[in-house]
């Protein structure tokens, strides 16, 4: 509750954290011995982060995104809440708005497939009893060929490789796209400047995301990595997860081609999705922040 004071509205929740945040601060700054200079670099490093809106990159890079899941996990056990498919970071990069669709979604533009892989990729929804959910809100979004996504890439189309497909009445989903490749931070950007400092890094292996929800379930923020790539288990975001790594089996055999009206071979992934059921009193899995919206 805030409390109102001559000086205006004091929120008690905001000001425990100020506190506790400045107290930690100082020590650091007693115990590292910081200049003056130094504390000045960091401010002006906050403000080149968030005028180049890389404060969500940093955060996946810092593994700060990894920890809140860690976190996120804990509280769902101490809630009685197990199994599902395991949740993984969101990123910076999702854009709400995708176009909607039914069971199937294609969703490239077209403009790769002359160099890049097509992959299918398939699965179902269900209860972690294998009960299948029909009408699953399932939204995939991805990196193309050269690991950027659309909307921040201005080269791309609109909405290129982002959908939201609806399970079908058997529960399944659909997606036909290209293979992502893994994303890089923008070399010269805030972000991979103090990952080098760190000597570190700022690669991700190719992966695709989803938050899947459906009402009576908890909402998943998840996404598959791709087994093979050198990344898999070096991400700078800490985001790979045992249970979350996607095989993208190559697909040559001509009645499998003619099947899916392809006249090249593909890569095809299964990914099916366990919602767990929502609880009352279970931490909320919505989380409250800035997201892109077309
Ligand atoms: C990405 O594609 C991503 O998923 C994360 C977490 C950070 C940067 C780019
Ligand atoms: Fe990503």
């Amino acid at each position: 509750m805030n409390v109102d004071t001559a000086t205006g509205t004091v929120n008690p929740r905001v000001q425990q954290i100020v506190v506790r945040l400045l107290g930690d601060l100082f020590q650091a700054i007693e115990d590292l011995d910081l200049s003056p200079s130094e504390v000045w670099k960091g401010l002006e490093y906050f403000t080149d982060a968030g005028k180049a809106n890389e404060l969500g990159l940093l955060a996946a890079g810092l593994g700060l995104e990894h920890y809140l899941d860690l976190r996120a996990d804990e509280a769902d056990a101490k809630a009685g809440i197990t199994g599902g498919t395991p949740r993984t970071i969101e990123g910076p990069l999702y854009v709400a708005g995708a176009p909607e669709s039914v069971g199937f979604a294609r969703m490239d533009d077209g403009s790769e497939s002359d160099h890049i892989d097509t992959l299918f990729i398939e699965g179902t929804v269900t209860d972690p009893e294998g009960n299948i959910i029909p009408n699953a809100k399932v939204e995939v979004w991805h990196a193309n060929g050269l690991g950027n996504y659309s909307f921040f890439d201005k080269s791309q189309s609109e909405f290129n490789l982002r959908r939201t497909i609806l399970t079908d009445e058997n529960g399944k989903y659909v997606a036909q796209t290209t293979m992502p490749v893994g994303y890089g931070c923008p070399p010269e950007g805030t972000t991979q400047f103090v990952l080098n400092l760190l000597g570190r890094h700022g690669n991700r292996p190719s992966h695709v995301h989803y938050f899947v929800s459906a009402p009576g379930y908890r909402k998943l923020t998840t996404q598959f990595n791709i087994e093979g790539d050198k990344y898999l288990w070096d991400d700078f975001a800490f985001a790979t997860r045992d249970g979350l790594v996607a095989t993208a089996v190559d697909v040559t055999d001509e009645a499998e081609l003619a099947k899916r009206g392809q006249n090249k071979p593909f890569k095809h992934i299964t990914f099916n999705v366990e919602l767990v059921k929502e609880k009352a009193d279970a931490p909320t899995t919505e989380v409250d922040r800035r997201r892109a919206s077309v």
